[in-house]
């Protein structure tokens, strides 16, 4: 028998989930050791799911090897080291704290759970446990991000004075959508202002640094929608739209609005921080390019200029194309489980750990707190 040529080891992964992040997750266990010298690569152990035809058709279209119909039995396989969360929020606390007991590595979608308690609850599993924990904020790993990372970190901009940021859809905009699991307290959490907040707060952590304050307001503008397949209607328990003021530990201040009830805009996540010296601004229907500012270029040149971020010298790209070809929403999958391998392999949590997603979770916890009480609140990150 000829040896493998492909020497690098394994780690066997489980999936539970096979809707959209599932789709965009296998995906990136699929892609990722064909682009990046990643060790261990991962092996596509097992799909999890409760219907069985449903999660056997998935498992073979998404190339896992196999599959499970019991959460249980795939924690109970030897076999399968890493388990991937992709499943509704009411799941998260239940299915890490069992998967981190068992030993195993969590990487879990955002955000990490639905409230601040089951947060507390699955940051101290993750410490008992000692494995590899992390949170999918894919966003933080597109190239263009991770420049502005840069950027910041060597003081190109300066000292950080303002963040601004939207994640604006219209997903939601036409009443006859259907009360889905976002839409309702039970499954959803705190619904699209956590599902749509918790990205720009934690690009707002990653970029800027940790929140001290906020104050909010909320607003269901759609209260009834159709129950799934059914003429009736249901109530939406959860706000649909928020907006809110930050006050940064580092004295920056900052705004931030979400909601998918707005026309015309489909994916338009846009933050811009303005430092002292300059100014980065990032939409992501425009993933591969980062503007950039700086006064001390002086009168002559200075002006918004366009980086386009596809240079084998920007973050992650040397994995894919020649120069100046843009890569896409996927592909911050890819990046994500690409630095979760490393981790593993350095038996590290990558950022944003499920420490940080507690961060993140005290922060959308206190947003809810003040829009109840009109008022400043800190986030509460410990009892
Ligand atoms: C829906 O608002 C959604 O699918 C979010 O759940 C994702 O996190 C976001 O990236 C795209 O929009």
């Amino acid at each position: 028998m000829t040896e493998r040529p492909d020497a690098r080891s394994e780690v066997g992964v489980g999936l539970v989930g096979y809707g959209f992040m599932g789709r965009a997750h296998s995906n990136a266990y699929r892609q990722v050791a064909r682009f990046f010298e990643v060790d261990p690569a991962p092996r596509m152990a097992a799909l999890c799911g409760r219907n069985e035809p449903r999660v056997r058709e998935a498992a073979r279209r998404l190339g896992w090897e196999g599959y499970e119909t019991s959460y249980e039995r795939l924690l109970e396989r030897e076999d399968v080291q890493l388990i991937d969360i992709s499943s509704s929020g009411d799941t998260h606390r239940e299915f890490a704290v069992a998967a981190l007991e068992a030993g195993k590595h969590v990487l879990c979608e955002k955000p990490l759970a639905n409230t601040l308690d089951e947060a507390r609850e699955m940051v101290e599993a993750a410490r008992e446990a000692g494995t590899v924990n992390m949170v999918c904020h894919n966003y933080r790993r597109a190239p263009a991000v991770q420049l502005a990372k840069r950027l910041v970190d060597e003081g190109r901009i300066g000292e950080i004075r303002h963040w601004r940021a939207v994640y604006l859809q219209d997903w939601l905009l036409d009443p006859r959508t259907p009360l889905t699991w976002r839409l309702r307290r039970e499954t959803g959490g705190a619904g699209p202002p956590a599902d749509l907040g918790s990205h720009l707060v934690d690009l707002a952590h990653f970029l800027v640094g940790p929140i001290a304050e906020v104050i909010g307001t909320a607003e269901t503008f759609i209260k009834e929608r159709p129950l799934e397949g059914t003429d009736e209607m249901g109530e939406v328990t959860v706000s649909d739209a928020a907006a809110f003021l930050a006050r940064f530990e580092n004295g920056a201040i900052g705004t931030f609005e979400v909601s998918p009830l707005v026309p015309g805009r489909k994916a338009h996540e846009r933050f811009e921080i303005n430092g002292s010296n300059g100014s980065l601004v990032f939409d992501l229907e425009r993933m591969n390019e980062l503007e950039v500012y700086f006064e001390d270029e002086g009168p002559r040149s200075a002006g918004f200029h366009r980086v386009l971020v596809t240079e084998p010298e920007h973050p992650y790209m040397e994995g894919w194309w020649p120069p100046g070809h843009i890569i896409g929403y996927e592909h911050t999958f890819v990046h994500t489980v690409k630095d979760l391998l490393e981790g593993v392999r350095e038996g590290r949590s990558p950022a944003p750990s499920f420490e940080d997603g507690l961060r993140c979770q005290a922060v959308l916890d206190a947003v809810e707190r003040s829009v109840e009480e009109r008022e400043w609140v800190s986030p509460q990150f410990y009892k």
